[in-house]
């Protein structure tokens, strides 16, 4: 049986505050609309927690979405059509990707949903990118706004990166045109205007970017893209009564957007029908501030093979594996004797997540507890099967640091005990003044406000934070000074994960990365070499991937130059 949306074996505190929410908002549902009882139930869990101390500090600010519902799993996993580009006249492979407004159906028996799309209505083509091959990109921006498109985790120079400088206007089309040479991954590809990147990512603007080296043929992975080598996009929405997107209703979801319906490819609870063999689950957790502890019913083992920007030594057998946004993880899932069975890909966040901070109203219902994401039904094997190999990938060492930076992460509830009520009715005069301009009104929330820092440092675009030299090597130390989890992604780069609070790290995070997680308190350190250059005009980011962070400013920005 799929698993409940309320797991029976999460804790029994998880479930009885998912009890005592469930009740207020039941109360609430002849006279409320979802948001007001969302509030209210948030009031309630604030009010009834010993352990939370805040008292009317904590039902102000409480922003759990919990109305729950619990679809029944229809309908075919969307698959992003794979997309390799044509030759142009020139003989060069260009890649056309259109932005535009459509409708998606997010869920059987929903009304279609006004949302943006790279060449459809929601989402875009996973893109086929051949490593060593000079090509070309076209996006068309088809907005009445200005966007930009970043190739998240892509070696490119800085004015090919599609960062906040990058903008493209309404109806222009801003040519990209490079080659990579970085091992195969599982990229992606989403907006990154200065302040608008939750809004624009949220309202259906995201791809995955397949790097690929003939790595996978030659290890004999699953290799029928869509079949048994499946992309697996989770993003979390809010709609509201006419199924439209609801994007920050409440001004504390600036500490992080949630929603309470779970997509994956686009859809909700879909079927993915698979055959009796080996499946490689492309996992990107696309949302903008959630993070999934992926599981699968059963407490099956699955074996992790890559991480965001490349494949491991060699696979990990793993039964949970946490991903915070923008995060990747390639698994192998055994279904070789499974015909005529399903199963189901879940988060268990109940076991991590509220953890992850001091402040109880950081995790909502969902943070809470067990749910299912994605069934998978399982049906006669196809040959030729894939394998799982015993050594993936031989990774190189990284060249001898020739310097060290340091940063530190500073989070707006860090000053709550001064200045917070002031704070908060800035942020209330933001939030009535935030634009209704996205997908079917969708309002744009509020950013670009100085809410979070790097080194007490918010994100200006006029502001270079430093430079360094091109093919350089250095160490980067992030320490959490935050009460809650951030994640720290640095663009034009891969690092390696030198060590968690001066450990080793976990074996699954010693590959290729570009996002890492870094817990409250804790000390994260990077190594990286700088390969690409980035001038003043079109510098590289590094800054925290929840996106209502980013775009409040949890960002800097650096120089790759010529010694
Ligand atoms: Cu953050």
């Amino acid at each position: 049986m799929p698993h409940q949306r309320v797991s029976s074996q999460s804790r029994s505190t998880s479930r009885r505050l998912f009890l005592r929410e469930l009740a207020a908002a039941a109360l609430l549902a002849g006279t409320s609309n979802w948001v007001r009882a969302a509030h209210m139930a948030g009031m309630s869990m604030a009010a009834g927690s010993e352990s939370m101390g805040m008292g009317a500090m904590g039902s102000m600010l409480a922003t759990t979405p919990i109305l729950r519902h619990t679809p029944s799993f229809a309908g075919p996993l969307p698959i992003p059509p794979l997309y390799a580009g044509n030759r142009a006249a020139d003989g060069v492979r260009e890649y056309r990707l259109a932005i535009a407004a459509g409708q998606a159906q997010l869920s059987a028996g929903l009304a279609p949903t006004p949302t943006w799309g790279y060449r459809g209505a929601i989402l875009g083509p996973s893109l086929r990118i051949p490593r060593g091959e000079p090509i070309r990109i076209l996006v068309h921006n088809g907005l009445d706004q200005s966007t930009t498109t970043h190739w998240h985790g892509a070696h490119v120079p800085g004015d090919m990166d599609g960062g906040p400088q990058s903008l493209i206007a309404p109806g222009r089309t801003w040519h990209y045109h490079y080659t990579i040479d970085q091992p195969e991954a599982t990229l992606w590809y989403h907006p990154h205007p200065n302040g608008r990147t939750g809004p624009h990512v949220y309202a259906g603007l995201a791809g995955l970017y397949l790097v690929q080296d003939g790595s996978a043929e030659r290890l004999g992975l699953p290799r029928y893209y869509g079949i048994d080598d499946v992309p697996v996009i989770v993003q979390d929405r809010l709609l509201d009564a006419h199924d439209r997107l609801v994007y920050m209703p409440q001004v504390m979801d600036v500490m992080g957007m949630k929603g309470n319906r779970f997509l994956v490819n686009g859809r909700e609870s879909p079927v993915l029908e698979a055959p009796a063999g080996w499946l490689r689950l492309r996992l990107l957790n696309g949302s903008n501030a959630r993070l999934y502890n992926f599981a699968l019913s059963g407490d099956r083992t699955f074996y992790q093979i890559a991480t965001d920007a490349g494949f491991l030594e060699a696979p990990v057998a793993l039964q949970r594996l946490l991903l915070a946004p923008a995060e990747r993880a390639e698994i192998l899932v055994d279904l070789r004797h499974l015909d005529g069975k399903r199963l189901w890909l879940r988060s268990d966040s109940a076991a991590v997540v509220p953890s992850l901070s001091t402040m109880p109203m950081d995790s909502d219902a969902y943070d809470r507890s067990v749910f299912d994401l994605l069934e998978i039904r399982v049906g006669p094997a196809r040959a030729p099967g894939g394998r799982l190999p015993e050594h993936l990938a031989t990774l190189a060492n990284l060249p001898e640091i020739q310097r060290e930076r340091h940063f530190s992460l500073q989070g707006m509830m860090g000053g709550m005990g001064g200045g917070g009520m002031a704070g908060m009715a800035a942020l209330r005069k933001a939030a009535a003044k935030a634009p209704r301009n996205g997908p079917g009104g969708m309002s744009m929330g509020i950013g670009n406000l100085p809410l979070f820092t790097i080194n007490h440092l918010a994100m200006d675009m006029r502001r270079i934070d430093f430079s360094t030299t091109l093919g350089s090597t250095e160490l980067w130390e992030v320490v959490n000074r935050a009460h809650m989890a951030h994640t720290f992604h640095v663009h034009g780069v891969s690092f390696r994960i030198q060590s968690r609070d001066g450990r080793e790290p976990p074996p699954w995070e010693r590959g290729w990365k570009d996002v890492v997680l870094i817990r409250r308190g804790e000390s994260v350190r990077l190594a990286m070499t700088f390969t690409q250059p980035a001038s003043k005009a079109f510098p590289f980011m590094y800054h925290c991937h929840m996106l209502e962070h980013e775009d409040n400013g949890m960002m800097g920005q650096f120089t790759v130059v010529r010694s």
